[in-house]
């Protein structure tokens, strides 16, 4: 006897949904799954994170080009649809920080004052990146609504700080193919923050440090499993951009 479609749609998402259920439960039993839980099986290559905080002194500048292809051959998450009925509801992003300083200048240009340094004389771009505050977001925006701009092989560090009360992470990831169900291996070695995948709690962070190729586009994923699915933005490396730049994503 036939199924009707609709009906095997439904088995479809309930097993789907069960999956989900079942990758949450792992992740809350296991104290410290790290980024190699997500990358190890395809990604033996990939060595052992270190601290962002012990790599300053190995300042990758010629031998080490980050290569984007590497990401491609790690797709455990694509398997997963990506908007699952299991993902917890993102809220929209309201405007970002209502409260600026009372002059003429846009409020784009005083976020980055506030959340971008750069020291051009040695191509190093300082972001202060925000989870939340309030929601899946990164400084207030979701779902590719900002963009961070950085100029061809800047020195990148980003300060990472959870301000929201559910706990979140970031990472690099291609700005290219599907949002990943949750983190991956980077599209940037040492691109990621700890617990990538349980998240850092409230008021709780980390710093990334890592070098940008000369030109790409990415994607700041919060790699919490659900929550990328609309906690993200871009960052672009422009090889014409003189100096950084952070604001809501041109259309
Ligand atoms: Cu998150």
């Amino acid at each position: 006897m036939p199924i009707p479609l609709s009906t095997r749609f439904t088995t479809f998402l309930v097993a789907g949904a069960a999956g989900i259920a079942g990758a949450s439960c792992n992740k809350s039993s296991n104290e410290s799954p790290r980024i190699e839980t997500a990358a190890a099986a395809a990604a033996p290559a990939q060595q052992p994170p270190a601290s962002a905080d012990t790599i300053t002194s190995a300042k990758p500048q010629s031998a080490e080009s980050p290569q984007p292809e590497t990401t491609r051959a790690v797709k455990p998450a694509r398997k997963k649809p990506v908007a699952e009925p299991a993902a917890p509801a993102p809220q929209p992003a309201p405007a970002p920080e209502p409260a600026q300083p009372a002059d003429s200048t846009p409020a784009a240009i005083a976020g980055q004052e506030k959340w971008l340094s750069y020291d051009a004389a040695t191509n190093t771009v300082t972001f202060e990146l925000i989870g939340g505050p309030h929601g899946f977001q990164f400084n207030g925006y979701a779902g590719g609504g900002a963009t961070l701009t950085l100029p061809s092989k800047a020195n990148v560090v980003i300060n990472f700080t959870n301000k929201d009360g559910t706990p979140h992470s970031a990472e690099i990831i291609s700005g290219e193919g599907p949002l990943p169900n949750a983190g991956v291996d980077p599209a940037i070695p040492r691109a990621y923050t700890s617990q990538l995948l349980q998240g850092l709690p409230q008021e709780g962070g980390d710093v990334m440090r890592f070098q940008v190729p000369e030109s790409g586009t990415y994607r700041i994923f919060c790699g919490v499993p659900g929550h990328g699915v609309s906690m993200w933005i871009w960052m672009k490396v422009d090889p014409s951009a003189k100096a950084p730049s952070f604001g809501p994503t041109k259309t």
